[in-house]
């Protein structure tokens, strides 16, 4: 992903997820499964690790460049 981008995420499971980075950065706040939702990628190029806040063994790392 590009700074500012917008990405779009989809919950194609069967329970709410959020994508919140670890730093904040960006949340999505709560996904109801089979709904969508947006957030902006950081204006800093790096690597933002990120969780899901309802189960937080869920995590990803969301790369801007
Ligand atoms: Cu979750």
């Amino acid at each position: 992903m590009h700074p500012g981008d917008t990405i779009t995420v989809v919950n194609d499971d069967t329970t709410a997820h959020t994508l919140t980075a670890s730093d904040k950065s960006f949340d999505t706040g709560t996904i109801a499964p089979g709904k969508s939702a947006t957030l902006t990628a950081p204006a800093k190029p790096g690597s933002y690790p990120y969780i899901c806040t309802i189960h937080q063994f869920m995590h990803g790392t969301l790369t801007v460049s």
